[in-house]
């Protein structure tokens, strides 16, 4: 495939692929992708394949013949009846991304921005996370044969992401400071040559981001759904929706555009404000603290790329507190057997509060992506369910612990 980079503010062209931000006006960096080249094809054509990130292959900017991939993608899309009617929609699917191999939608985006990193020849890649993405980094970089290193804010990264990065056998750096904090100091390493940087402002890791998209699409026959909505921390994702959905309108696969909606928790909702108030730019949030800790993040470096994401498609912003984030964890889970970590529910916490403010019709077909598994964050699990049962070793207390 064809393809340049770009710079999404001002269009500058870049050449340079080491550099993580646009060198005339410091803008987040973008794949325009060349859609010339994929004209001539038809949905049915990439069926053959099997459901994952790389029957789109025409559509990503790497060599599929050399890609590193633990076959990710392919996630159930799970029409969620029972939630539905308790939500108030016609219809509510859930695309459940803790279905990857690492447990969370950013081994999309890292299975292409690892296979760039070897195409470049490079022998260590790194980045900044709150968790999943590090889990990520982790897990491909070991595929693939390179070192590693991962910063993560000391003390708020949950307990199986942490288990995951150290496993895979990553070089674990706790930084005091927050994710924000974490990624100034990862894109220096990455400036002076000590990593090759694979977060999200690395516009190749959002290209594989996109066939989250690309399979809602397939999985519902091309029936283009009202809504997708989704959790927004560092605006990698939302962007790389938006820009899945423009290529297929675009091509003519489909005929409309879904509202894309963003959900932002309380306490790290910068992008929230400046939607409310019809920015296309955003005041950080110097503090952010919040339950879903993959979410807790005040300075999304493609907050921009999110802002028009909802504007072009008629979307909202909207922000959550953790107890609507926590009751909607739990509400997934026990009414359709779907387990996700606390920022993932943040979608269905959003969905909740906006059919209840009227902001979306009872007659939306809706879906909601949830990245990341329960898995990832037990202890915040098990502090916010109902307390263990302990019995004798007998039938009888038994009966009368569970109150039979
Ligand atoms: C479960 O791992 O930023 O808006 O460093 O782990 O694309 O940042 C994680 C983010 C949503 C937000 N849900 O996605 C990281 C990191 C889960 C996440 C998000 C994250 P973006």
């Amino acid at each position: 495939m064809n393809y340049k980079i770009r710079c999404f503010d001002c269009g500058t062209v870049v050449d340079d692929p080491f550099l993580d931000s646009c060198p005339s006006c410091g803008g987040v960096l973008t794949i325009e992708t060349d859609l010339d080249a994929v004209a001539s094809l038809r949905p049915r054509d990439l069926r053959s394949r099997p459901l994952g990130v790389w029957r789109y292959a025409p559509f990503l900017p790497v060599d599929e013949t050399r890609a590193v991939s633990l076959l990710e993608g392919g996630t159930p899309l799970y029409d969620c009846r029972d939630l539905a009617s308790k939500a108030g929609v016609r219809s509510l699917y859930v695309k459940h991304e803790g279905a990857n191999p690492t447990g969370s939608f950013k081994d999309r985006g890292m299975t292409v921005g690892v296979s760039r990193a070897v195409e470049l020849g490079c022998k260590t890649v790194g980045c900044a996370s709150t968790g999943n993405t590090s889990a990520s980094l982790a897990a491909y970089a070991a595929k693939a044969g390179l070192g590693c290193v991962v910063l993560l804010p000391s003390g708020k990264v949950a307990a199986g992401k942490l288990a995951q990065a150290m496993f895979y056998g990553a070089k674990v750096v706790t930084i005091d400071g927050n994710f924000d904090d974490a990624l100034r100091v990862v894109r220096q390493l990455s400036r002076d040559g000590t990593l090759y940087l694979l977060n999200s402002i690395n516009p190749f890791r959002p290209e594989g981001q996109k066939t989250v998209a690309f399979e809602i699409i397939d999985q519902l026959n091309f029936e283009v759904p009202d809504r997708i909505i989704l959790p927004v921390g560092n605006a990698g994702n939302i962007g790389a929706v938006h820009k899945a959905l423009v290529e297929w309108k675009t091509l003519g696969w489909i005929d409309r555009m879904p509202k894309i909606t963003g959900i932002q928790a309380a306490g790290a909702a910068p992008l929230v404000r400046a939607f409310r108030e019809g920015r296309e730019d955003f005041v950080p949030e110097p503090n952010p603290e919040t339950v879903a800790t993959a979410i807790r993040i005040g300075n999304p470096v493609s907050g921009r790329k999110a802002l028009r994401a909802l504007y072009d498609t008629g979307g909202i912003a909207t922000d959550v507190t953790d107890e609507e984030i926590l009751s909607a964890q739990r509400l997934l889970g026990r009414t359709e057997g779907v387990g996700v970590e606390p920022a993932s529910a943040a979608s269905i916490a959003g969905l909740l509060k906006l059919v209840n403010e009227g902001e979306i019709d009872r007659d939306e077909k809706v879906v909601c992506i949830c990245t990341g598994n329960v898995l990832k964050d037990p202890d915040t699990v098990i502090r916010n369910c109902e307390p263990l049962l302990n019995a004798e070793a007998t039938a009888e207390s038994v009966r009368k612990v569970i109150g039979a």
